[in-house]
């Protein structure tokens, strides 16, 4: 009792970072006497976030001490378990079988898939990708190309503006297209408390449009919602496309000066008049006309600015290069960008040096960066390489076949299209390498799990979110925020844990490699970023490594590290630089490959399947971050697992009740839910949570596991061009009660 009550008790609060999602929240986290972290809470003086956080964030200590967490590396003994081992071991073994693979196979064997927590870790990602680099890896699989891809593709095609876009705050208006910003906290809000940031701006006469099947907690907040046919944004956003052109709301002396392609673009959306599109997308023809009045109609004869931004939901329902190029032509013609003379709300703290000039970066060729995959015709592309072809990559035998894969930061088992698949590909590796914290779906069918520090165990800076303003507007840091914090508690006693990066680091030692690290880590178009040589004799520190990280940084780390409570640099006013002269680069908005598909896209009709009459979409809840959270039972109360929401309309048709079983089946598989009611969907519209379930062939409870949705998604049938991206919402199923 007295020992509970001394482990239950705060003695001492320290200042983190959060980094289950990109948002990474500024924590106090209260720590017990043992030293062990047991609670978290906003950071309230934070100037950036005011005290924002969320229900995952207050359950993060919890992840460090969990019964499920990893306290050693794990090696799979002969007979089939996973068995306890030095990290030293592991490295070693893991390098021998490296280097034997690349002997025999070639170097084209051996693939890495980086998650969405390795994008938190810029350490691990600058180590990571030096020893790929300094091997010859090519094979870099990401989630990327299974979440946004059409964010690069579009971007590729439709070139890049130096200067930016103005901040969410500076905004009177926005587009969402399907995100959910106040639950994903992701997508177009800013990630620093988005609830606050969306109320300050609708009482300074903001107006929010939302384009999204569903009323979410976001679309509750818009002057407009308009709740179109799952799979159908490329027609709305055409449509959106069209009023612009056809009544002249373009910024013509933006568009005269910077755009080419316009009237390529103006017969391609010519067709997609309101009418015609309110038949497609089974929406009020008003609505395009208002979204398009809505966003560019001027206040008192001055410039709107604001964005149009997508998530998810434009990406995973079949069309995710052209919406995403779409959304970009809007974004254009309407000149929402920062302009000669802007200042720049956030120059950048702790990201490498760059030019703010009002001038496009040339687009670029969408693929055929090297030599194509042996499944599907896919090359690399701007996008990276397709994950959806990974696991056929690894079962299609010959020359080429992937034997050797390194999951770093994600969770395939939970996370890749078409389970069963991903289940075979994994069984079918001859080396099978994750580094995990937790007992994962994937990690349960490893030859090697490398078991790392978690974040409050290692030192953080906000680097890495501060650079998503490459990814799009409004991600990122509205203001000159930056902040480092270190080490705040010691790994699980009787641990051994070293840090994901010394895993890279050591396997280079191990394998005769020099590495580079390249500062600012994530590339940023247009600017410098100087490579520094890693000494390979003596192991660098993790303060050392955080150093050549920024070492071209715009605020240097050091002062961050020594002002914990400073956290804001305003000190330099950064105004937008005008055109070099003689500069002649411009946007492009008619790109004929991302038209061509606005011409395939046609009446929407591609992905439609006779007799399957209902949508099933991908939505995300608060409870829970990918596979996340799912392991934590506070976190899982509201729902017990992944439910399939349906419309209590829909409900009553099929005579299915709350908490009834349905079978949701797809042409791909069936599987099974728990109904839940959920009256902000479209009727004909299912919405569930990826990332449940267990592993293939494994017991489970329905109620307490979920079920993985990924079950119902074909890689082969129907997937986007370059990405590769399946049909992953918006996926026509059939529904019937199973109870
Ligand atoms: N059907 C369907 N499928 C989807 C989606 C969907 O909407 N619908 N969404 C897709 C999207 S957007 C994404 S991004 C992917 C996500 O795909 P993944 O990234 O593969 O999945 P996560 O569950 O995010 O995996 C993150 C893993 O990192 C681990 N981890 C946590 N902290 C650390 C750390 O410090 N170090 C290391 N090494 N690991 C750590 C976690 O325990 C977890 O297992 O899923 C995709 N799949
Ligand atoms: N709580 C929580 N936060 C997360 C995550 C999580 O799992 N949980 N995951 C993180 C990750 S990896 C990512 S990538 C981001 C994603 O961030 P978001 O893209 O904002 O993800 P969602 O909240 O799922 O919002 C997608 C929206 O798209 C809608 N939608 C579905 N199909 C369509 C369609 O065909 N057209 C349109 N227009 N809308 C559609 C859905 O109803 C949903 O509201 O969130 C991140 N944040
Ligand atoms: S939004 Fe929640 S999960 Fe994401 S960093 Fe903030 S507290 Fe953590
Ligand atoms: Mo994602």
């Amino acid at each position: 009792m007295a020992q509970n009550e001394s482990n239950n008790a705060v003695v001492e609060e320290k200042r983190s970072l959060c980094r289950i999602c990109t948002a990474q929240c500024p924590i106090v986290v209260g720590i017990n006497k043992q030293g062990q972290p047991i609670a978290a809470r906003g950071d309230k003086s934070n100037p950036s976030s005011e005290g924002f956080f969320c229900n995952k964030g207050k359950h993060f200590p919890e992840m460090h001490t969990h019964k499920n967490r990893f306290t050693h590396s794990q090696r799979r003994n002969l007979e089939g378990e996973l068995e306890p081992v030095h990290s030293s071991k592991v490295i070693k073994e893991v390098a021998q079988k490296l280097q034997s693979i690349i002997d025999q196979y070639g170097k084209r064997s051996v693939a890495v898939y980086m998650g969405t927590l390795f994008y938190q870790l810029p350490s691990t990602a600058a180590v990571t990708t030096a020893w790929m680099d300094s091997l010859g890896l090519k094979m870099r699989f990401s989630s990327g190309t299974i979440d946004q891809p059409g964010k690069q593709t579009a971007g590729a095609a439709h070139g890049q503006w130096l200067a930016g876009s103005p901040s969410f705050d500076e905004s009177d208006t926005w587009m969402l297209v399907g995100t959910n910003p106040l639950v994903s906290i992701s997508g177009g809000i800013p990630h620093a408390n988005p609830g606050r940031r969306l109320k300050r701006a609708l009482a300074n006469g903001f107006e929010l449009i939302v384009i999204d099947p569903r009323k979410t907690e976001t679309a509750r907040q818009a002057k407009l919602h308009i709740q179109l046919k799952p799979g159908t944004d490329p027609a709305v956003l055409a449509g959106i496309v069209r009023e612009i052109l056809t009544n002249k709301l373009s910024d013509s002396d933006f568009t005269k000066a910077n755009i080419v392609g316009i009237e390529a673009l103006r017969d391609a959306v010519d067709r997609f008049t309101p009418e015609y599109v309110a038949t497609i997308a089974d929406v009020p023809a008003e609505q395009i006309r208002q979204a398009a009045s809505i966003f560019t109609h001027t206040k008192d004869g001055e410039r709107k600015r604001g964005s149009c931004t997508a998530g998810t939901g434009a990406n995973m329902s079949g069309w995710s290069n052209i919406s995403e190029y779409l959304v970009l032509c809007i974004n254009s013609l309407c000149g929402r960008y920062r302009h000669a003379g802007d200042t720049v709300s956030n120059p950048g703290v702790l990201t490498v040096k760059r030019d703010f000039k009002a001038q496009a970066l040339s687009p670029f060729p969408i693929d055929g960066y090297g030599p194509p995959l042996r499944v599907r015709g896919f090359t690399p592309a701007a996008c990276g390489l397709p994950t959806s072809a990974l696991a056929d990559e690894i079962l299609l035998e010959g020359e080429g076949q992937i034997k050797a894969l390194i999951t770093v930061g994600g969770n395939p088992m939970m996370a890749w299209p078409d389970q069963d698949k991903t289940f075979a590909a994994m069984n079918a590796l001859e080396l099978n390498v994750v580094v995990e914290p937790r007992h994962t779906a994937s990690a349960e069918l490893a030859d090697y799990v490398f078991a790392p520090k978690l974040p409050l165990e290692t030192a953080g800076t906000t680097l890495s979110t501060e650079n998503l303003f490459v990814v799009s507007p409004a991600l990122g840091y509205t203001e000159p925020y930056g902040q480092y914090v270190p080490a705040i508690v010691d790994p699980p006693e009787g641990s051994e844990l070293i840090e994901d990066w010394e895993f890279f680091y050591h396997l280079a030692q191990e394998m005769d490699l020099n590495l580079t690290v390249q500062s600012g880590v994530f590339p940023i178009a247009g600017a410098e970023m100087p490579r520094t040589e890693l000494d390979m004799l003596n192991k660098p520190t993790s303060e050392a490594l955080l150093d050549m990280l920024c070492n071209n940084s715009q605020v240097p780390l050091d002062e961050l590290r020594n002002n914990p409570t400073k956290m804001m640099f305003p000190d330099r006013e950064v105004k937008v630089l005008p055109k070099e002269e003689g500069n002649t680069v411009k946007l492009d908005v008619g790109n004929p490959l991302m038209l061509q598909e606005l011409a395939e896209f046609g009446e929407g009709t591609r992905y439609l399947k006779p007799g399957f009459d209902y949508t099933l979409i991908s939505r995300r809840t608060a409870n829970s971050f990918n596979s996340v959270g799912t392991d934590i039972e506070a976190l899982q109360q509201r729902y017990g697992g992944n439910p399939a929401f349906i419309h209590p309309s829909d409900m009553t048709k099929e005579n299915i009740k709350q908490g009834d079983i349905v079978s949701v089946r797809s042409s791909h598989g069936e599987i099974k839910a728990v109904a839940c009611p959920e009256k902000t969907l479209r009727p004909g519209v299912i919405a569930m949570t990826h990332s449940w379930g267990k592993n293939p062939g494994s017991k489970s409870e329905l109620k307490k596991d979920g079920t993985n949705i990924g079950q119902l998604i074909s890689v082969e049938e129907d997937y986007a061009r370059y990405s590769g991206i399946p049909l992953m919402s918006g996926i026509p199923v059939v529904l019937t009660n199973a109870s």
